[in-house]
C-alpha cells in the first residue's frame, strides 16, 4: 500500500514526495548507478594507462571509445536521477545524488554522432600536446626538455626560441579542435540543466555558482597585496640583470625570462634575483640528491617515507612495479605528472617523467599525496571516492611539502648543514613558487568559464587570454601574439579538458593544513619552520579527514582538521609576513615603483 505524504516547500512551488516506497526507489537507482559508474570508471582507467603510457593511432581510438562510453552512461544516469528529485531522501543517499549530478568530466551531447566527435576531439587534443616538440634552430625538443633548458637558461634569446617553439609547435593546431570541443561540450551541459560546462565545473563545491565566484575573488583580493610585492622585487632585479631595455622597471615583465614555461612557478630565476648572501644560503635538493646517486625511484621513496612517518601505510609492491617514473625512450607518452588508482582499490600508480631536481622532488610528494589520498577513502561508496573537493585533492601533498624544511632534510641525511640565517632566502625561494602561482591558479579558469559562457568568442580567444595574463599576473608576451596563435592551448589542462581552479585552492588551503597539523604536531614557532615529519599526532588527524572521502560537504571535512569551515588566505599571509616585510624595504630601498 502506497503512503505518501505531500510537503509544500516553503517559498516554492514543487512538492516533495516522501515514500518509503519511492525513497527505496531512489536508493535502489543510486546504488545500481553507483555500481555500473565503478565498472566502466575501472575499465576506462585501465584503457586511459595504457594510452597515456603508450600514445599511438589505436590506443587514442580505444581511450576515446571508451571515454565516449563512460561519459553517456554518465549522461544517461545523470538525466535518468531527475525523476528523484522532489523525493526526500535520507542524506547519504541525497549527497549521491547530488554528486551524481556533477560527476561528469566531459559532457557529451545524447546525438551519438556528436558524442562521439567530442570524444575524438580531446583524445586528439591531449595526443598533440604530448606528443608535440619544440623546433629551436633545427633542433626539437620533448616538452620536458624544452622546461629543463628553460628553467637553467638565462639566455634572453634562446629561451624566446623555446617559448615560442612550443606555442608554435601546439597552438595552432588545437585551436580550431578546443572551438569544436567548446560547442559539442556545452551542448552536453545545457542537457543536464546547466548554461554551460563553467557552471557545471563550478557547480562541484557544495554552494551555488556565483557564490563560488565570490569566494574565489575574495581569496585572490587577500593574497594580491603580497604578489604585488613580490612582482615588484622580481621585475626590478631582472633589469638589473637583463638591462632597462629588455627589461623595463615599470610595466609587465616578459612572460619567458622566469624560468618556466608557462611563467606559473619563478622558483628557477632564484640565482638571479636574490641578493648574494641568499643564494650562498641557499639548500639545492639537486645537489644533495647528485651527490648520493639517488635516482628517479630513490627519490619517489624519499617522499613515501614521509607519509609513512605519519603513520600511512607503505605503498603496495604494485605501485613499485606498475608506475611510470622515467620517460620511456621509445614511444610517446603523456608525460604531465599525475597519480592514479586503477580498481579503485589498491592499485595505485604515478606516471611521471621524473627529473632530478628540486622541483620534481616536490612534484613526486605532490602525486603521492594523491595515491594515499585515495587510499584513504577506498572503502567511501563508489561516489564517494573522491576529495572533499578537488582543491583538498591538490593540497594534500603539497602539504607535505611545505614540511621539507632545511632540518627535515638533515634529519633524512639529504644534507649535512643547515646555513645559519636560512629563513628569509628559503622563503623567498619558496614564494616563487607557492605565490607566483596565484594569479595564474585562478586565471586560468577565469578564462575557460568566459569561453564557455560565449563571453569571449573565438575572435578573441588569444587576445583575451593576455588581457587576464597582464592584469593578473602582469606579465606580458615576448613577441607579438595573434589570433594565429592559440596559447592557452600551451598548457596541458586545457588541451585535456582539466579543470584548474583546483590548484588555486589548494595553494590556499595547504597553507591551512600545514598550520593545523603544526599545531597538532606541537609545534610552537615561524609557521615556515615546522615540519610534521613523525609526527603521529598530525598524521592521525589528516588520515581522519582524508578517509571522509567526499561524502559530506568539505566545510564539515575542512573543520575536522582545522575546526574552520572557510577557506582562509590568513595562513598563507602568516607564513609569508617576514618575507613580506623584507620585499617592501628591499623595493623601498631600491626605489621600485611597484605595479603595472
Ligand atoms: O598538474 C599538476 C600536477 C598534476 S595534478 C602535476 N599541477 C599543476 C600544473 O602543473 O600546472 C600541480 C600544480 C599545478
Ligand atoms: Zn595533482
Amino acid at each position: 500500500m502506497k503512503r505518501w505524504l505531500v510537503i509544500p516547500l516553503l517559498f516554492s512551488s514543487t512538492f516533495c514526495l516522501f515514500s518509503e516506497e519511492k525513497v527505496n526507489e531512489a536508493k535502489k537507482f543510486i546504488n545500481e548507478a553507483e555500481e555500473r559508474l565503478e565498472k566502466k570508471w575501472i575499465e576506462a582507467e585501465r584503457i586511459n594507462w595504457i594510452y597515456q603510457t603508450y600514445i599511438t593511432y589505436d590506443t587514442s581510438l580505444i581511450a576515446s571509445n571508451v571515454n565516449e562510453e563512460l561519459s553517456n552512461l554518465t549522461m544517461a544516469l545523470i538525466k535518468d536521477s531527475t525523476k528523484f528529485t522532489n523525493v526526500i531522501k535520507d542524506p547519504v543517499t541525497d549527497r549521491k545524488f547530488k554528486l551524481l549530478q556533477v560527476s561528469v568530466n566531459l559532457a557529451t551531447p545524447s546525438d551519438s554522432s556528436k558524442s562521439s566527435r567530442l570524444a575524438k576531439v580531446a583524445t586528439e587534443m591531449e595526443s598533440i600536446y604530448s606528443t608535440g616538440k619544440a623546433c629551436v634552430d633545427g633542433k626539437c625538443y620533448s616538452l620536458d626538455e624544452a622546461i629543463k633548458i628553460l628553467a637553467d637558461s638565462k639566455d634572453y634569446k634562446l629561451a624566446l626560441k623555446l617559448w615560442k617553439g612550443w606555442r608554435d609547435a601546439v597552438g595552432p593546431k588545437i585551436k580550431p579542435l578546443y572551438s569544436e570541443y567548446v560547442s559539442l561540450s556545452n551542448q552536453g551541459a545545457r542537457e543536464i540543466g546547466f548554461a554551460d560546462v563553467g557552471e557545471l565545473w563550478r557547480s562541484r563545491f557544495d554552494m551555488p555558482s556565483e557564490r563560488f565566484l565570490e569566494v574565489v575573488d575574495a581569496l585572490w583580493q587577500e593574497v594580491k597585496p603580497l604578489y604585488e610585492s613580490l612582482h615588484c622585487y622580481v621585475r626590478g632585479r631582472l633589469s638589473d640583470y637583463y638591462g632597462d631595455d629588455l627589461v623595463p622597471k615599470s610595466g609587465y615583465i616578459p612572460a619567458h625570462i622566469l624560468g618556466n614555461m608557462w611563467a606559473q612557478d619563478w622558483s628557477n630565476i632564484y640565482q638571479i634575483i636574490a641578493p648574494p648572501e641568499f643564494r650562498r644560503k641557499m639548500v639545492s635538493i639537486k645537489e644533495s640528491l647528485n651527490k648520493k646517486g639517488v635516482d628517479e625511484k630513490g627519490m619517489v621513496k624519499y617522499a613515501e617515507n614521509f607519509f609513512v612517518s605519519l603513520g600511512f601505510e607503505p605503498l603496495p609492491d604494485s605501485f613499485w612495479e606498475r608506475s611510470m617514473f622515467k620517460r620511456p625512450r621509445d614511444r610517446e607518452v603523456v608525460c604531465h605528472a599525475s597519480a592514479w588508482n586503477i580498481d579503485m582499490k589498491d592499485d595505485l600508480r604515478i606516471k611521471m617523467c621524473i627529473s632530478i631536481t628540486d622541483e620534481d622532488f616536490k612534484v613526486i610528494h605532490h602525486e603521492l599525496g594523491h595515491n594515499f589520498y585515495q587510499r584513504a577513502y577506498k572503502d567511501q561508496p563508489p561516489l564517494f571516492r573522491a576529495g572533499a573537493h578537488t582543491g583538498f585533492h591538490e593540497a594534500i601533498g603539497d602539504t607535505i611539502v611545505l614540511s621539507i624544511t632545511p632540518s627535515y632534510l638533515k634529519e633524512i641525511g639529504l644534507i649535512e648543514d643547515i646555513p645559519e640565517g636560512w629563513d628569509l632566502p628559503f622563503l623567498l625561494q619558496l614564494a616563487l613558487e607557492k605565490v607566483v602561482f596565484l594569479p595564474f591558479g585562478y586565471l586560468i579558469d577565469k578564462w575557460r568559464w568566459e569561453v564557455f559562457s560565449g563571453k569571449i568568442s573565438e575572435e578573441k580567444f588569444n587576445e583575451r587570454w593576455w588581457e587576464l595574463r597582464k592584469e593578473l599576473q602582469g606579465i606580458a608576451p615576448p613577441v607579438e601574439r595573434t589570433e594565429k596563435d592559440f596559447d592557452p592551448g600551451a598548457k596541458y589542462h586545457i588541451p585535456a579538458n582539466v579543470p584548474y581552479i583546483r590548484y588555486f585552492l589548494a595553494h590556499i588551503l595547504q597553507f591551512q593544513f600545514h598550520k593545523a597539523l603544526c599545531d597538532l604536531a606541537g609545534f610552537k614557532g615561524p609557521l615556515h619552520e615546522c615540519s610534521i615529519y613523525k609526527s603521529r599526532k598530525a598524521g592521525e588527524k589528516f588520515i581522519e579527514m582524508m578517509q571522509k572521502g567526499a561524502s559530506a560537504p568539505w566545510m564539515d571535512t575542512l573543520a575536522v582538521l582545522t575546526g574552520a569551515r572557510e577557506m582562509s588566505a590568513k595562513p598563507l599571509l602568516i607564513y609569508f609576513s617576514p618575507l613580506k616585510k623584507w620585499l617592501d624595504s628591499e623595493n623601498k630601498k631600491y626605489g621600485y615603483k611597484c605595479g603595472w
